[in-house]
């Protein structure tokens, strides 16, 4: 399998906190095409088309600390959602993906919801995305619609556009900043899901790229 080639150490000797984000929703609507857009900054097939049961790391910079983000991607693994609560069992974070133009994977993301509250209760953040943003005049869901969802199963809702780059960082960055501090280790995400503002788009991240097929 091709994997991408680590530009940094994996194995830092920063004490740095890991937060599991898996990637969930139907086939096509965009999961493994953000990670790709977050992690390396492009819409390339190639990874795409290779990836298989596998994470991506990347550390982000914020203000007031740093936190490592690894990003699972749930290639293959729509048919067979048995497997899917293992992925989701020690996530800190949901990303529940929907393609604004298909709306029967929108309708899909009430179960893939219920999948990460049946494993994971309160003790996750889950955030509702809807990708492909730039195919608006496609679009088979209103963004009134998603929001209205989002509040009322008290998660976040954010639209995207892994093509076009469109609020792709803006998307991990928010999660960045939910995430409780460091210092904080051993209760996280105990305060489920809030709402923050971040407007200001996301900075000093660093992409360190590591990809492992460690199973
Ligand atoms: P998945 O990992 O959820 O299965 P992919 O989805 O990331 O493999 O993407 C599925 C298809 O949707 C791909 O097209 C990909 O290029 C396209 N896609 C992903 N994100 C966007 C987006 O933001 N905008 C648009 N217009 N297309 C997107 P193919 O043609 O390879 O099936
Ligand atoms: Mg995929």
């Amino acid at each position: 399998m091709a994997t991408p080639t680590p530009t940094s150490g994996s194995f830092s000797a920063l004490p740095l906190k890991r937060t599991k984000i898996v990637l969930l929703g139907d086939q096509s609507v965009g999961k493994t095409s953000l990670i790709t857009r977050f992690m390396y900054d492009t819409f390339d097939q190639t990874y795409q088309a290779t990836i298989g049961i596998d994470f991506l790391s990347k550390t982000m910079y914020l203000e007031d600390r740093t936190v490592r983000l690894q990003l699972w991607d749930t290639a293959g693994q729509e048919r067979f959602r048995s497997l899917i609560p293992s992925y989701i069992r020690d996530s800190s974070v949901a990303i529940v993906v929907f393609d604004i133009t298909n709306r029967a994977s929108f309708l899909s993301t009430t179960k893939w919801i219920d999948d990460v509250r049946s494993e994971r209760g309160g003790d996750v953040i889950i955030v509702l995305v809807g990708n492909k943003a730039d195919l608006s005049n496609d679009r088979q869901v209103t963004q009134e619609e998603a929001q209205q969802k989002s509040t009322e199963l008290d998660i976040i809702y954010m639209e995207t556009s892994a093509k076009a780059g469109h609020n792709v960082k803006t998307l991990f960055k928010k999660i960045a900043m939910l995430l409780p501090g460091n210092e904080k280790e051993g209760e996280q995400a105990k305060e489920g899901n809030q709402k923050i503002d971040v407007t200001s788009p996301a900075k000093n991240e660093t992409p360190q790229a590591s990809n492992c097929a460690c199973w």
